[in-house]
């Protein structure tokens, strides 16, 4: 076989995001665009020679086409081996088990999450290292340099890739070896949870719905819920990975999961529902009549989580993002572990996990996972849950009153303006920065400023610090008001502003969150001049 040496120029605006590169397909179809970035990691990726690369995805549009010019660069680049999910499937964390449990030294996710797939929506590329997580900002930094200067990639005269029949084969001097997607991953959570607590829950009545937004997760919760648990067919609902995944956004919230949100209202409602994203790293939870925050979903797990086989030892400590609610720091207070305060990105748990510093991890954006993998896990967020329902015969609800009579409510939403111009954007980001330090001490309403940042993270394993990882209004008596800029969006720029209300136990523990939120929204507005630079006066998403 020949190695191609293809010449090649760099493209602007090569810099990873929160989690990986994101664009329009049409972005990523360029000529050359993919190449480009895939050698650039290649390129700077340390690993020793003939080692193992990991490759798989959400099975969006494009996926196919860039896995099989990936493979074929991998060969050209000196990989030995390249493990890829059969038909270029690999939700986010199995492919985080599969690095881990084969000793890669790295995998390429190629995922935009939870943002549409089609001809006319997203992809992304996403480089995970050898501890199965995405790679951390010292690594994307130097992908990014090198997409700069990049003239050439390579390539392997391999013509067309099978990606569809489960076994090995060899082009160059690379094995390429098409495995089952979902085996490693549904076995892994057989080790972790009380299986046979589940199956005697639901021969005794439980009952659920999990929407898979017609992604990355129908195989894995046929073969878990349906198969291994034996939840009844029809249990998990949009259950076909689709190219476009039907047109729909797979973003599990309250907007998107909609139908999942009216079905958990109804009087004939089933005991619990749940909702996974695009790559199925995210989760949404409802029980009959209450939906769960990620915030409160993270604190209620924790404080439940010595009922699952694999954390019956306990804890070792919790992390959740910064714009995450305080819930989950309560209950490591009250369990007497300690708790840690990230920036937004799974990334930024990476350290703290291998460390063996925390045990389990949470973010606001509907992210909860463990050192189980190094990445958010939908389906482990389920699990857990069940688990935890089927040990305590207890509903959702009546767990959720419990954990807030016990540790107080933090009332929480997130507000985000999308596809706002980027100029404005970052206008309203620069007047906030520059009014902060004169923000201690004023009131806006009820509410009085205690302390008002931009938040900078110094990692106590490696020491690295990250600034600028958004805007923090901190006001007296643990309410408080974060804005930052997504980066995750693909057109303009999106403000998140996420606004938390504290409650003790003995306070209003049963009230509407939006009625709670009331003054810290005026806040907001006051504080930011929202309307005054985008022009909008509400905002699109609230979850
Ligand atoms: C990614 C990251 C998460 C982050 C989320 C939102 O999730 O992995 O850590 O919380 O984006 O980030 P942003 O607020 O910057 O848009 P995913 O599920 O998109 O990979």
């Amino acid at each position: 076989m020949t190695i191609i040496t293809h010449a090649t120029t760099p493209f602007d605006g090569q810099k990873p995001g929160t989690s990986g590169l994101r664009k329009k397909v049409r972005v990523f179809a360029q000529p050359g665009y993919a190449e480009n970035f895939i050698q650039a990691v290649f390129d700077v990726v340390e690993r020793a020679p003939g080692t193992t690369l990991v490759i798989g995805g959400d099975g969006r549009f494009h996926n196919r086409v860039v896995i099989a010019s990936a493979i074929r660069m991998a060969a050209a680049n000196g990989y030995a081996r390249v493990l890829v999910g059969q038909g270029g499937i690999l939700s986010t964390p199995a492919a985080s088990h599969v690095i881990r449990k084969y000793g890669a030294s790295g995998g390429l996710i190629l995922s935009a999450s939870h943002n549409p797939a089609g001809p006319d929506e997203d992809f992304g590329i996403k480089y995970n290292i050898a501890n199965g997580g995405p790679a951390p900002e010292g690594v994307t930094d130097a992908i990014f340099a090198r997409t700069r200067t990049i003239d050439r990639w390579l390539e392997e005269d391999a013509g067309a890739i099978d990606l569809d029949h489960i076994g090995t084969y060899r082009i160059g001097a690379m094995d390429v070896q098409v495995i089952d997607p979902v085996a490693d991953y549904a076995d892994l959570m057989e080790s972790l949870f009380d299986f046979p607590a589940i199956r005697a829950a639901v021969d005794g009545g439980l009952r659920m719905i999990f929407d898979a937004m017609s992604a990355v997760t129908g195989p894995y919760g046929t073969e878990i819920l349906e198969r291994r648990l034996g939840f009844p067919a029809g249990t998990v609902r949009n259950g076909t990975p689709l190219e476009d995944f039907g047109g729909h956004h797979p973003d599990p919230n309250l907007v998107h999961a909609h139908e999942l949100y009216e079905a958990m209202m109804a009087a004939d409602a089933p005991d619990f529902g749940a909702a996974s994203d695009g790559d199925g790293d995210r989760n949404l939870i409802i029980g009959r009549g209450r939906f769960i925050t990620p915030s409160d979903s993270l604190a209620m797990l924790a404080a439940n989580a010595h009922l699952a086989p694999a954390y019956a030892g306990g804890l070792k400590g919790i992390a959740r993002s910064m714009p995450t609610s305080a819930a989950a720091d309560r209950v490591a207070a009250a369990l007497g572990i300690p708790s840690f305060e990230t920036p937004t990105g799974w990334k930024f748990f990476g350290n703290l996990l291998d460390a063996g510093m925390v045990t389990i991890c949470g973010e606001e954006s509907a992210g909860t996972g463990s050192d189980h993998v190094r990445e958010k896990d939908g389906l482990w967020a389920v699990l857990l849950w069940l688990n935890i329902l089927a040990v305590r015969g207890i509903s959702v609800d009546a767990l959720a009153r419990e954990h807030w009579a016990r540790f107080g409510r933090n009332y929480y939403a997130r507000h985000d303006y999308e596809a706002v111009d980027s100029a404005a954007a970052n206008a309203l980001i620069a007047e906030l920065t520059a009014a902060l330090p004169g923000l201690a001490g004023r009131s806006f309403g009820p509410l009085t400023v205690a302390v008002a940042d931009s938040f900078t993270y110094e990692d106590p394993v490696d020491g690295s610090v990250s600034a600028n990882q958004g805007l923090r209004i901190l006001f007296e008596g643990g309410s408080r008001v974060v804005f930052r800029l997504s980066g995750t969006g693909t057109e303009g720029a999106t403000l998140r502003v996420y606004l938390e209300r504290y409650e003790p136990a003995d306070g209003a523990i049963d009230a509407e969150t939006p009625a709670m939120l009331a003054d810290l929204i005026a806040a907001a507005e006051t504080l930011a001049g929202i309307s005054r630079h985008t022009g909008r006066t509400r905002p699109d998403v609230v979850t």
